[in-house]
């Protein structure tokens, strides 16, 4: 681009014009006789990335030096998981180079829209907790806020889901990097040596085995800002190249060994959203990455401020996402103590101020928890740590606990009369009892025994992330209300002033602006602004016309335009021919137990009985519906997959019945991913957010969805109660037990329940006759949630909420047959959704949790 004597490339069409036919034929190296006209998109797709890439590194390199030598504190978002979707469309966007980079590729005869579909999705997440951090680090760009990602270049990401014929989902590998990856800057010369294993002596680590970490940066780019921020993720490299002894023995298999044990940590993103312990190789990556990052953060740090270890708390806070990274607490001591010299009350003191913990679950099975065999093995210097944190956090409790115990005489008589009172005379007589004051510790314990094996201590991560953090916070209000009552209650009641709530947040940006532009320009028509795209608050200003015929006709002709759309997109993946004037029904998750999509196929199931025993008149007054579902299982988890099957049964009997004609289409879109949900969204009018009360931490869908205008049926669980708050509980189609009736259900009241409701009773009667084939293998789905075989089963209350489910489709149903009222609501739902946008989560991090400002360049 002839760019960059000023370090800005030149972005009128014609420069961008030559730019990209620069970058086809000496970046990408596209034979010179076929540009630019007889290229796949594929191609020219790498030639227009190479382009955009050019603007991005030039202001990212701005950005950094500007930081570099304004030297503010950093925020360092520490994940397992980045969802980041493709960067194309988002990148030309947020640099505002759509205009004139469109003409650019027009001239050279390609479309701007086919080039955007020809990039690879990033799936370097599960789901939920994987984009929210994507989210964030747009948000931090956008604010201004110095910060960086850290994470892993995983080869590959999150696997392809494919259905096959039989309904089955199958897996297969996620092969992303194949046309190489325009977005990402190699820096071979930022490495770390990260160790595993080996011995100890007087407190010095000798690892007996070491892998490098390689840097590779993702600039992220900020909206309407100069700046643009980092994604720093590792990428796991053998030491030694190759073992050229051994290959010289002939030993060709040893020779390259070294470097695929290595290459494995940072291989493949573990596809499960719910447990994977125990597995090595998953706590090899957590350390992997948390130490590179670390080390990276510290090297920084000690060339500006060598020495001055007090000062660390001033420039820098980890956020751990989740507990996956939180070996980040032993880590930061270690470096902190073993390798700088502090002692460790020092070390100690700087690690609570420059930690804090974001949790993502209540759910038990969920919370991570290493067996010390396996940490120690692994890590035996930080188990060590572990353990002294583990001692000196219990030693800190003990004159409260002593406190407590002399406070209540009645929950421990005698003993601890006796323990308070003076000599040691007693203690030997006493040897074989409990001491209560250890015995009342105990449940603070970070390293405890494991409920599941005898003499197998298990690490808490969650307890440790919470002792070793300045702050922990839930992710919705409700949330972070239950983490305080239930997993964490203990460590509340000692430190109530950790506890701290951040609602999550989405970008506007890619969730709305981008994905909707429709939308996008009809809201910035009527509000005379396109500023809401930052200022989400000002989405408000739509409420005004939210009883305006013209303007709900002008609404509804967007939402239809995208509809059509989302009709588009299933025909060309799917083969399916969808209408576009029945409702659009969505519920698109990972698939979950707790998420119920077996209550909403339950329901469909009812419906198609209704659509089947109807008379003609009856026919005619149903209200028609195309439901899609999407969402992937986690490989090992049968009931999630027998769900998907039943799913996809149900859907291939619908869909086929010449009975029920448009009434009701059943498609359960396989692969869901970032980049379908871009276009599912904005074409849904209705979707379900149905978790079982108190289950779903935030969900942050629902929040995406809200904004697009899509009304919700949901249960007042997560996010749901302040999307409700904020978009009129009037306005959505609530239903079912609330948190607190849960448990009540599950301890008491199931034992007496015997009303189940006789739609609820058909549907698994449909399902065991076999009008969906397959009777014997969804025998064990149809029994999980027949409370009456089994006090354990339906754990998640989808017998006892149908009834209560099936009164807000009946209502769904009403107002969807008044065009008027429903268009009413949806514009309210985006006019209430501006409290959701990612910004103003992050601005409350930054002000509550890191004390980290805005650093934009003048
Ligand atoms: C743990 C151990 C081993 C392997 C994998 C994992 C693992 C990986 C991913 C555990 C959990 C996850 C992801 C959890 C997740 O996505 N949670 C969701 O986070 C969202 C953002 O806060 C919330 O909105 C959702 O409610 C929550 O389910």
């Amino acid at each position: 681009n002839g760019a960059a004597l000023d370090g800005k490339p030149k972005s009128d069409p014609a420069s961008i014009e030559a730019d990209v036919l620069q970058n086809l034929e000496f970046t990408i190296g596209a034979p010179s006789n076929k540009i630019p006209n007889g290229l796949d998109d594929k191609t020219v797709y790498r030639g227009v990335a190479a382009s955009v890439r050019e603007f991005l590194i030039a202001a990212f390199n701005r950005t950094q030096d500007y930081w570099r030598d304004q030297d503010p504190k950093f925020v360092y978002y520490l994940s397992a998981e980045f969802l980041m979707g493709r960067s194309l469309l988002n990148a030309v966007q947020n640099l505002e180079l759509t205009g004139p980079l469109s003409e650019a590729i027009k001239k050279l005869g390609y479309d701007l829209e086919d080039l955007v579909d020809a990039e690879q999705n990033a799936a370097l997440g599960n789901g939920g907790l994987g984009r929210l951090a994507a989210c964030f680090i747009d948000s931090m760009a956008t604010l201004d806020l110095p910060g960086w990602g850290y994470g892993i270049r995983y080869k590959y990401g999150m696997f392809k889901q494919a259905i096959d014929a039989k309904g089955y989902q199958q897996e297969l590998p996620d092969i992303w990097l194949t046309n190489g990856n325009p977005w990402e800057i190699a820096r071979p010369e930022i490495t770390y040596k990260i160790g595993f294993y080996g011995t100890v002596d007087n407190f010095k680590w000798s690892p007996a085995e070491q892998v490098i970490a390689k840097a590779y940066d993702n600039p992220i780019p900020g909206y309407k800002t100069s700046t643009v921020g980092n994604l720093r993720l590792w990428e796991a490299l053998p030491l030694c190249e190759f073992d050229l002894d051994a290959f010289n023995e002939g030993k060709y298999d040893k020779a390259v060994e070294e470097r695929r044990k290595a290459e494995d940590i940072s291989a493949v993103l573990y596809p499960n959203d719910a447990t994977e312990y125990g597995k090595e190789l998953r706590l090899k990556q957590q350390f992997f990455f948390v130490s590179a990052s670390i080390q990276d953060v510290l090297a920084r740090f000690k060339e500006k401020h060598a020495g001055d270890w007090a000062l660390l708390p001033e420039k820098a806070i980890f956020q751990m996402n989740d507990t996956h990274p939180t070996i980040a607490v032993a880590e930061l001591m270690r470096l902190l103590i073993d390798q700088e010299g502090l002692d460790w009350d020092t070390a100690w003191g700087i690690t609570q101020k420059t930690l804090a913990f974001t949790n993502h679950t209540v759910m038990p099975e969920a919370l991570e928890k290493w067996p010390v065999k396996v940490l120690g093995k692994l890590l035996p210097r930080h188990l060590e740590i572990i353990d002294k944190i583990d001692d000196i956090w219990k030693d800190s409790l003990k004159e409260k606990i002593l406190a407590q115990i002399e406070s209540e005489p009645k929950a421990a008589p005698a003993k601890a009369a006796k323990a308070a009172a003076k000599d040691g005379e007693e203690e030997e007589a006493e040897e074989d009892e409990e001491d209560p004051v250890e015995t009342a510790l105990a449940k603070y314990g970070i390293i405890t025994e494991n409920p599941w094996e005898k003499d197998a201590k298990v690490i808490n991560m969650a307890y440790l992330a919470v002792v070793g953090s300045k702050a922990v916070n839930g992710v919705a209000a409700i949330h972070s209300e239950i983490i305080k009552d239930t997993i964490f209650k203990d460590f509340y009641e000692v430190m109530p002033e950790k506890f701290q709530n951040k609602t999550n947040g989405v970008t506007p940006r890619r969730w709305l602006a981008w994905c909707n532009p429709k939308l996008a320009a009809l809201i910035t028509e009527t509000l005379g602004t396109d500023a809401w795209i930052n200022e989400t608050t000002l989405l408000a200003g739509l409420r005004q016309y939210a009883d305006d015929k013209a303007f709900q006709a002008k609404w509804r002709t967007v939402k239809h335009a995208a509809k059509e759309k989302l009709s588009h997109k299933i025909k060309s993946l799917m083969g399916v021919d969808l209408p576009t004037d029945p409702l659009y029904d969505v519920q698109i998750k990972r698939i979950h137990e707790y998420k119920r999509q077996y209550l909403n196929i339950l329901s469909l199931i009812y419906r198609y009985h209704q659509i089947k025993t109807a008379s003609p008149e009856e026919k005619a007054e149903m209200v028609p519906r195309v439901s899609i579902f999407g969402g992937k299982a986690a490989s090992a988890y049968y009931a999630a997959k027998k769900i998907v099957r039943l799913i996809n049964r149900v859907g291939a009997v619908v869909n086929s019945d010449p009975d029920v004609g448009d009434l009701l289409k059943i498609v359960f879109v396989p692969d869901y991913n970032v980049d379908l949900a871009e276009v599912l969204i904005p074409g849904a009018e209705l979707s379900q957010h149905i978790s079982t009360a108190g289950t779903e931490a935030s969900g942050t869908s629902n929040m995406k969805f809200a904004m697009n205008g899509c009304l919700i049926i949901g249960t007042m669980d997560g996010a749901n109660i302040e999307i409700a708050q904020e978009t009129g509980k009037e306005n959505m189609f609530v239903f079912g037990m609330d948190a607190e009736d849960v448990p009540v259900w599950r301890e008491g009241k199931r034992k007496e329940w015997k009303d189940y409701d006789p739609r609820f009773v058909k549907a698994l009667d449909l399902i065991k006759s076999g009008t969906f084939g397959e009777t014997e293998y969804f025998k064990d789905l149809v029994e999980s949630i027949s409370v009456m075989n089994d006090s354990n089963n339906d754990w998640f209350l989808v017998a006892p909420d149908f009834t209560d489910y099936m009164r807000a489709q009946d209502e769904v149903d009403k107002l969807y047959a008044d065009q008027d009222e429903w268009t009413r609501r949806s514009i309210l739902y985006t006019a209430g959704s501006g409290f959701f946008s990612s910004d103003r989560t992050i601005d409350q991090y930054a002000k509550e949790i890191w004390d980290v400002v805005p650093c934009k360049q003048p």
